[in-house]
């Protein structure tokens, strides 16, 4: 066996941690045969909760979980983390527009991506989950001067795997047969999941689906979806949130067998994407890396689609100026 990598996990109480723990604990993530040291972070008002859930971890007996740190200290959470999930923030509440979401939540990252420079392991990598996800992945990269930018991400993987189960469902495939659906811009209401390269049961997506569908009912259903689970559920999206941090993490550490998958990164001003945005683009994992792919072709509706939310993210950065 190899030695046991360190993963943190923030609001590791709340609804995503509940899942995301266990298929962490269960090998989804890094590898059946892989340790992990699972580093947990709460705050301090709701420890005793995390406790429960670190017995619970520990009543389930998985083999690869080694050791299990539950703690409200970040500095202790990210000591020596190769791989964090940063979910913990403040949820939106009914009278919250996205301003304040960014103004209440910004400031959880500018300490977090702190300590992550001060402690984290020297090849950390770091998933956002929580939202507004972008502009908080963008907040902790500013405060981590020494870890390189390209290892930031924030998640719009649920968004792609969303879309990807509406065309599944529509074409009456496997969703194993949908590829290379990408996600473009924020974690919003406004990205967007563009099909022009995917291939569905190995055809191109463009002759199965028409356009009409495909801007229409398409791009709602997945646009709101999770406003549709929570009116279903009586809950935010959790399960499948948890899921999407597993396929990042996954893919960014085993790669991601040759197909396009959808990261928001630190952008370095491919399509038109100002510097220092945090922005989902198409990008391709391999060797424990990624690499965005910068030359694909954005129609008109697209174009206009990505500017929309350049000029959102753009927004957020404003709104955060005093935090960078
Ligand atoms: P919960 O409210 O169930 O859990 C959040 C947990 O974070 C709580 O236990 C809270 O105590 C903890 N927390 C708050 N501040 C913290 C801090 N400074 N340090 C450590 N922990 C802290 O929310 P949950 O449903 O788990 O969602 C978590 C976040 O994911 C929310 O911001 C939510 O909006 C976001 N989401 C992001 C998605 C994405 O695709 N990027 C989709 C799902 C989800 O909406």
């Amino acid at each position: 066996m190899s030695s046991p990598l360190r993963v943190a996990v923030t609001g590791a109480a709340g609804n995503i941690g509940y899942s995301l723990l266990w298929r962490l604990a269960g090998g989804d993530c890094f590898g059946a045969d892989q340790p992990i040291i699972l580093q947990l972070l709460e705050i301090p008002q709701v420890m005793d909760k995390l406790e429960g859930v670190v017995m619970e971890l520990v009543d389930s007996a998985r083999p690869i979980v080694h050791d299990i740190v539950a703690t409200d200290d970040p500095r202790k959470a990210f000591d020596g983390a190769d791989y964090v999930f940063l979910v913990g923030s403040r949820p939106r509440t009914a009278n919250m527009d996205r301003a304040d979401l960014v103004a209440a939540n910004g400031p959880i990252f500018v300490g977090q991506g702190k300590a992550l420079n001060d402690v984290a392991g020297s090849d950390v990598r770091v998933l956002v989950v929580g939202n507004p996800c972008n502009t908080n992945a963008m907040i902790a990269a500013h405060h981590a001067p020494d870890i390189p930018k390209h290892r930031f991400t924030a998640m719009t993987r649920l968004d792609q795997n969303r879309a990807c189960g509406q065309l599944a469902a529509k074409a009456g495939v496997p969703v194993a047969d949908v590829h290379d659906v990408v996600v473009w811009g924020n974690h919003s209401n406004q990205m967007y999941p563009d099909v022009t390269y995917a291939t569905v049961g190995g055809r191109p997506a463009l002759r199965i689906f028409d356009e009409a569908w495909l801007r229409g009912e398409f791009l709602q259903t997945v646009a709101t979806r999770g406003k549709a689970v929570i009116k279903a559920r009586g809950a935010s999206s959790a399960a499948s949130a948890a899921s999407s941090a597993i396929d990042v993490m996954h893919d960014w550490y085993h790669g991601s067998g040759g197909h396009m998958v959808s990261m928001a990164v630190w952008s370095k001003g491919w399509y038109g994407i100002p510097d220092g945005l945090i922005c989902s683009v198409p990008v391709r994992c391999e060797g424990g890396d990624y690499e965005v792919i910068t030359d694909l072709e954005l129609d008109d509706f697209g174009r206009e689609k990505l500017d929309k939310n350049i000029s959102d993210l753009s927004a957020e950065r404003e709104a955060v100026a005093d935090l960078l």
